[in-house]
Order: structure tokens, then sequence, then C-alpha cells
């Protein structure tokens, strides 16, 4: 059994770590100071490839939700323990004991629901293997940084069974449905470089840069406006979620709720006052060199 989460302290188990806030790896170029806003959450079951089992699904469900209520956190970066694996997809041991009706009532799949359901941006980081469920779980994170050394796939008919925490909906979105019917229906497993062909990844960097990648690009977000970047993350999702006509006035929608928020308001004050904005509930950054005009006359 895992040790329990103190939410108030974003403590992890024993198969979920998690800091907050995240440094950059020790031995990256720029280790730097810790990432302001910015959460790691790393799944800890290296020797089983980090697969997935029920106890790290509930522990993974509940940590995010934790951080995701916590206005602290900004941006959530999840990743595999080691290199090898970023997750070998649920755990099979545990699948072979299962029935429908287990499965109906298991509280598994919240796992993969709950970080969908994050309104705070996710990253996955993937090193190595991204297999079944945990191809799903990456992709059930808003971006995705790929090693070079990433694996992905959803193998599952070849062990009798289908995806089955979003596979079949989430890669058919992400590659089209030609594509998605050849990878679901053999099992064939992809590198990165064609993953990025096909668009199932955000970028891929060189294996040992991924974690590093991850929360840079996790800080560069947690730095903007949180009201901001969480509408503008839930009007992307309505692409996938709605039709187009219906997409589109939800973003008009999201956008005109936005003016008289005190985001709008110091934003835009700030351009036009050409100095650095102070976003809702963090002081203004130091130095000249913030702000899209700073920015723009810097080059
Ligand atoms: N489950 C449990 N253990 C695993 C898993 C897994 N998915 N993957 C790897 N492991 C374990 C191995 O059993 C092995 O443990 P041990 O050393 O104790 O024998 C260890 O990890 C290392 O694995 P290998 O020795 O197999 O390493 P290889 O380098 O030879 O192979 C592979 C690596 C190719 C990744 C291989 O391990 C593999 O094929 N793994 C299974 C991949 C797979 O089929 N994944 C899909 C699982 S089904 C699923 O994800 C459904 C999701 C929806 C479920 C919803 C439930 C609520």
């Amino acid at each position: 059994m895992s040790k329990p989460l103190d939410p108030t302290r974003h403590a992890g188990t024993d198969l979920v770590r998690v800091a907050v806030p995240a440094c950059r790896p020790a031995g990256s170029e720029d280790a730097g100071p810790p990432l302001d806003g910015v959460a790691l959450v790393t799944l800890d079951r290296p020797r089983a490839l980090n697969a997935l089992s029920f106890a790290l699904l509930t522990d993974l469900g509940r940590i995010v939700e934790a951080l995701d209520a916590d206005p602290t956190v900004r941006a959530i970066v999840i990743t595999g323990a080691g290199t090898r694996a970023f997750a070998a997809g649920a755990d099979i041991g545990e699948l072979a004991e299962q029935t429908p009706d287990s499965l109906a009532a298991s509280e598994g799949f919240r796992g993969w629901d709950r970080v969908a359901a994050s309104d705070t941006p996710t990253i996955a980081a993937v090193r190595g293997y991204a297999l079944g469920g945990g191809c799903e779980l990456a992709m059930a994170c808003d971006m995705l940084i790929a090693g070079s050394d990433a694996v992905f796939g959803q193998p599952e008919i070849k062990i009798g069974v289908i995806p089955g925490a979003g596979g079949t909906q989430r890669l058919t979105r992400a590659i089209g449905e030609a594509r998605a019917m050849e990878l679901v229906l053999t099992g064939r497993q992809i590198r990165a470089d064609e993953a990025a062909r096909l668009g199932l990844v955000t970028r891929v960097v060189p294996a040992e840069e991924t974690l590093a990648a991850a929360l840079d690009l996790a800080a560069e977000i947690a730095a903007l406006p949180v009201s901001a970047v969480r509408a503008a993350k839930a009007a992307v999702r309505a692409a996938a979620e709605l039709p187009l006509a219906g997409g589109i006035q939800r973003e008009r929608t999201l956008f005109q709720e936005r003016f008289g928020t005190p985001d709008q308001v110091e934003g835009m004050r700030a351009f036009l006052e050409r100095r650095p904005p102070s976003w809702e509930g963090r002081p203004a950054p130091p130095g000249p060199d913030h702000g899209p005009r700073a920015r723009a006359r810097h080059g």
C-alpha cells in the first residue's frame, strides 16, 4: 500500500512523487532556482517500467486534483522515473485478474480522467516507453515533450483487449482516423520522430534534455496570467469536444469574459504604459526586459 497523500504539502506517495515548486534536473546546463508555479509529478515504479497499478492511478488522481486546486500551481509536468519508460501501460498483472464488473466498479480510470480534467496546464515529459495506458496518460496531458528515445504505442490488441483509457479517441483526434486505426489494430510502436511527424507530440528534444525542456515550457506558461491561461486552455480544449460553430461560440464567450478582469485591465494598461505587467496575485517581475513591448524593443 502506498502512503496517503498530504494535500496541504503535496507530499506525494511511494508510487507518485511530487515536487512543488519543481527544480530543473541536477546536471542541467542551467539548474537555477526553483521554478515558481511549476509542479513536477513523477510516476515512480521504474523496475516495472512505471506500469500504472490501481494504487498508482489512485495516488495520481488525488495528487493532480490537489495540485489543480492549489492557486500557486500554474503548470504541471508529469514524467516517469528513470530513463526507460514514461509508463509501459496499466499493470498487466492486475488487469489479468479483472472482470467486466470489477472494471466497471474500478476507480482506476479516474487517474487518466483527473489529468484530462485539470484546469491547470499539463505537460507530459516522455522518455522511453509510453505504451497502452502510458500513451493514454501522455495524450491526456495538454502538451507532450518527447525525448529522442521515446516510443509510443497502443499494444493492447496484442494482449487480447483494446485501449481502455481514452486511446482510441485521443489518438484518433491527434493523428487522424486512418493512422490511429493502423496503430490500434496492429499495436505497432512508433519512435519519437515518427510521432512528431504524425502530430502526436509537441516537440522532440535530445533524450537527456526531456525533463528540462518540459519544465522550461511549464515555467514559461506559469509566468503568464493564470486566469488567461486557464481560459485559453478551455477554449483550445473545446475544439476537440464541440462542433466548429459551438467551439467558436465557446471561444467568443471566454474571450468576452476576460474583459474587466484584473489581468486584462493590467495587461493592456501595462502594454500601453510600456512597463512590465503585474499579474493578479503576483508582483511585477524585476528589470526592464519584461512585457510584450519590452520584448519587441529588445528583439
Ligand atoms: N504491467 C506490468 N508490468 C510491466 C508492464 C506492464 N504494463 N510493462 C513492463 N512491466 C514489467 C515487466 O514485467 C518486467 O518486470 P520483471 O523484471 O519483474 O519481470 C519489467 O517491467 C521490465 O519489463 P521487460 O522485462 O518486459 O522489459 P523489455 O525491455 O524486455 O520490454 C516492453 C519492454 C516492450 C515495454 C515490455 O515490457 C512490454 O511489452 N510491456 C507491456 C506493454 C503493454 O502491453 N502495455 C499495455 C498494457 S494494457 C493497458 O495499458 C490498458 C490501459 C487501460 C486500463 C484501464 C484500467 C483501469
